[in-house]
C-alpha cells in the first residue's frame, strides 16, 4: 500500500476580479480596482497542475463555488429577478455585491484542515472546513465548500467531514494555511503543527490576526490526533503586521522539513522545541530558518518565497520548492534560492511557477492547493474525476479559453448577463468533472 500527498488545487473561477477585499493582505490592497484576466488567471493555475502532475504527482482539483452568491446578497435585504438584485446591489451596495462575487475559493490552502488516516485515532482521514470567519467574502464559502468536500469524499468509513466551527471570532479559522504536517514519510504518523495569531477573546492591535488558539484546538480534538504528536504555535505579531495574514505566507514544511523565515513564530526556540519533543521517535526535524539578514520581511512577504510548495518528488533525493516568479525577480529571494540549492541542505531545487494573477490578490502556488495524504484505498474511494489527467486539464482549458472573459473591473459585476456567463462556463466545467450535481 503506498500513501501519497494528492495537492487538490482550486479552479480559478470567472469572477476572479481585484476588489481590496482582504484587510492586511497588501497585494489585495494595493492592487484593488484593477482589471483582471480571469482566462489567463484559470489558465495559469491549471499549468502549475499541470507542472506538478508532470513531476510524478497525484493532482486533484476544486471547481469554483456558485457565484454571485444570491443568498447572501437576498440576506441583505436584496429580492426581485437575479438582474433586480444584482442591478440594485451594484447601486446601493457594491462592495457587498463584490463579496458576493469573490472567486476566493480558489485559494483552497483555505477550504479546510485535513489529517491524514495515520494520524487520526479513529484510522480515518478527517477534514473540517474552515470557517474563514474574519473576511466578509470568504466567511460564504464554507457551506458550498462542506458540500463540495462531501461529493469528493463521500465515503464516511474512510473520511470523517467536520463542519466549519461556529461563525464568531473566538472560532476563527482558515484551514491548513496556518496549519503544517511533518513526517519521516507521507504514511507514516506524523507531527501536526498549528499557528494561530490570537487567543479567542483576544483583541490585538494592527492587521487581523485570522486564526484563533481556540479554533485550532478545535480542530485538531475533532480529528482526534495525539496530544502529544500535535503542537500549537502562535504567529508572531511583526509578520502579521507586515503582511503575513497566514502562516504560509512565512513558512511551509514538508516530510522532516520546516521552511521559514526568521520572523515568523513568536517564540521561535520554543516552536522548535515543542516540535522536536513531539518528532521524538518519529523523525529527526530539518529546521530551514532564512535570517532576517539574508530575506527582509518585507522581501518575503512581497515575493511570496514561504508560499511555495514543498514537494517530495519520486526519483529525487532532496525537497523540491515550487516557487512563484516573483520570489525570481526579487535579488534577495533569488539569491537566497541560488544559495538554498548550493548548500547541502534538504531542498534541492527550486521551480518557479508564474501565477501572477493570483499573486496580486495575495494568493501564492502554496495558497492555490489543499494537501491531503491518501492511502491508495482512500484514492479509490474519493471522487475519481477530481484527480486529473492531462487530457482533463485539456478539457478545462478548452472551456476557460470559450467562456472566461480576458478582461474584469470590478464595475463589470453591475451586469446582470455576467451572472448567466458565469452559471454557463462553471455548469461546463462540472460536466468535465462529473460534478453537475452541484450545478
Ligand atoms: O484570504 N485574498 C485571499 C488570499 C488567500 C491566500 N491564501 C493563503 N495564504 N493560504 C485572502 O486574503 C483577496 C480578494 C480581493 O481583494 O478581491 C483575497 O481574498
Amino acid at each position: 500500500m503506498s500513501t501519497v500527498e494528492v495537492n487538490f488545487d482550486g479552479l480559478i473561477g470567472p469572477s476572479h476580479n481585484y476588489g481590496g477585499l482582504s484587510d492586511g493582505n497588501l497585494a489585495s490592497a494595493n492592487n484593488a480596482g484593477d482589471i483582471s484576466n480571469p482566462r489567463e488567471a484559470a489558465l495559469q493555475g491549471l499549468e502549475k497542475m499541470r507542472r506538478v502532475m508532470r513531476m510524478g504527482l497525484v493532482q486533484g482539483i476544486l471547481p469554483p463555488l456558485p457565484r454571485p452568491n444570491f443568498d447572501l446578497l437576498v440576506s441583505a435585504g436584496f429580492h426581485g429577478s437575479d438582474a433586480d438584485i444584482i442591478e440594485r446591489a451594484a447601486r446601493e451596495a457594491p462592495r457587498l455585491l463584490k463579496a458576493a462575487y469573490s472567486a476566493s475559493s480558489m485559494w483552497t490552502a483555505n477550504a479546510a484542515t485535513v489529517s491524514p488516516s495515520a494520524d487520526t485515532a479513529d484510522g480515518r482521514l478527517h477534514l473540517t472546513t474552515a470557517n474563514l470567519s474574519t473576511m466578509l467574502h470568504r466567511s460564504q464559502e464554507h457551506p458550498d465548500t462542506t458540500a463540495l468536500l462531501q461529493a469528493i469524499f463521500p465515503n464516511a468509513d474512510r473520511f470523517a467531514l467536520h463542519e466549519a466551527l461556529p461563525m464568531h471570532a473566538d472560532f476563527s479559522d482558515e484551514g491548513a494555511a496556518n496549519h503544517v504536517r511533518l513526517c519521516a514519510e507521507h504514511g507514516a504518523p506524523g507531527v501536526e503543527l498549528f499557528v494561530y495569531g490570537r487567543e479567542a477573546g483576544e483583541s490585538t492591535a494592527g492587521f487581523p490576526a485570522r486564526q484563533t488558539r481556540l479554533a485550532a484546538e478545535c480542530v485538531a480534538r475533532g480529528h482526534g490526533l495525539d496530544p502529544a504528536r500535535t503542537v500549537m504555535a502562535r504567529q508572531s505579531r511583526v509578520a502579521i503586521d507586515a503582511g503575513a495574514f497566514h502562516n504560509d505566507v512565512v513558512c511551509v514544511g514538508a516530510a522532516n522539513t520546516l521552511f521559514f523565515h526568521e520572523t515568523a513564530f513568536e517564540d521561535t526556540a520554543g516552536t522548535l522545541a515543542a516540535l522536536e519533543r513531539a518528532a521524538g521517535g518519529l523523525f529527526d526535524l530539518a529546521p530551514v530558518m532564512v535570517p532576517l539578514a539574508d530575506v527582509p520581511v518585507e522581501d518575503a512577504i512581497r515575493s511570496y518565497l514561504f508560499n511555495s510548495q514543498l514537494l517530495v518528488v519520486p526519483g529525487e533525493t532532496r525537497l523540491v520548492l515550487v516557487a512563484p516568479t516573483e520570489a525570481e525577480d526579487n535579488d534577495a529571494t533569488r539569491r537566497y534560492c541560488e544559495k538554498l540549492v548550493a548548500g547541502n541542505g534538504p531542498i534541492g531545487r527550486v521551480d518557479f511557477v508564474d501565477v501572477r494573477q493570483s499573486m496580486r490578490n495575495g494568493g501564492g502556488p502554496a495558497c492555490l492547493r489543499l494537501r491531503v495524504v491518501m492511502t491508495d484505498a482512500e484514492q479509490a474511494a474519493c471522487h475519481p474525476q477530481s484527480l486529473l489527467t492531462e487530457e482533463r486539464i485539456d478539457a478545462l482549458q478548452d472551456v476557460v479559453r470559450a467562456t472566461y472573459r480576458d478582461r474584469l473591473a470590478p464595475d463589470d459585476l453591475a451586469d446582470p448577463a455576467f451572472a448567466q456567463e458565469y452559471q454557463q462556463a462553471r455548469e461546463k466545467l462540472l460536466k468535465v468533472l462529473g460534478l453537475e450535481a452541484l450545478a
